[in-house]
């Protein structure tokens, strides 16, 4: 399996609660690298157009409120089988139903406010990565 590159974020709740270096720990720890890092705020446009595939959802209006409620830590993650192993590594969206060790059973607070997105296929995190990076912003 060759090197991967996935598509991060560390969402509003964990900024919040100051948990980016723990929740970076994680990542580390699994063997992942981070190639790329920036905090920003997300403006509402770019919120809507990440989330866009969502847009008929029920939920799409409270998730752009959400991601857009406090500071994000945008981030590219490097390493084997990167984009599944970082979802493994997150959890189950639900923290309910997420497995013992993960982010989201860690720290998440409910279904919505779940302290991470990561990418869910290589051809959406190249698509994610561009949104929010040049090129020269990624070192690996
Ligand atoms: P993400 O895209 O953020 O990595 O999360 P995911 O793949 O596990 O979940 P997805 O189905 O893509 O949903 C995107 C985000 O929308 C929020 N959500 N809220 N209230 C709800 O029922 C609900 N369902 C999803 C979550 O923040 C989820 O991560
Ligand atoms: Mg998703």
């Amino acid at each position: 399996m060759a090197v991967q590159r996935t598509f991060s974020i560390l969402k509003p709740d964990a900024t919040e609660r100051n948990l980016t270096g723990a929740i970076n720990a994680l990542i580390e720890k699994a063997g992942l690298r981070i190639v790329a890092q920036k905090r920003i705020r997300m403006t509402r446009e770019q919120a809507e157009t990440f989330y866009a595939v969502h847009k008929e959802r029920p939920f799409f209006g409270e998730l752009v409120d959400f991601m857009i409620s406090g500071p994000v830590v945008v981030q590219v993650l490097e390493g084997e089988n990167a984009v599944l192993k970082y979802r493994d590594v997150m959890g189950a969206t639900d923290p309910s139903k997420a497995a013992d060790g993960t982010i989201r059973k860690l720290h998440a607070k409910s279904i919505g406010e779940n302290s991470v997105h990561g990418s869910d296929a290589p051809e959406t995190a190249a698509i994610e990565i561009a949104q929010f990076f040049s090129g020269n912003e990624i070192v690996g």
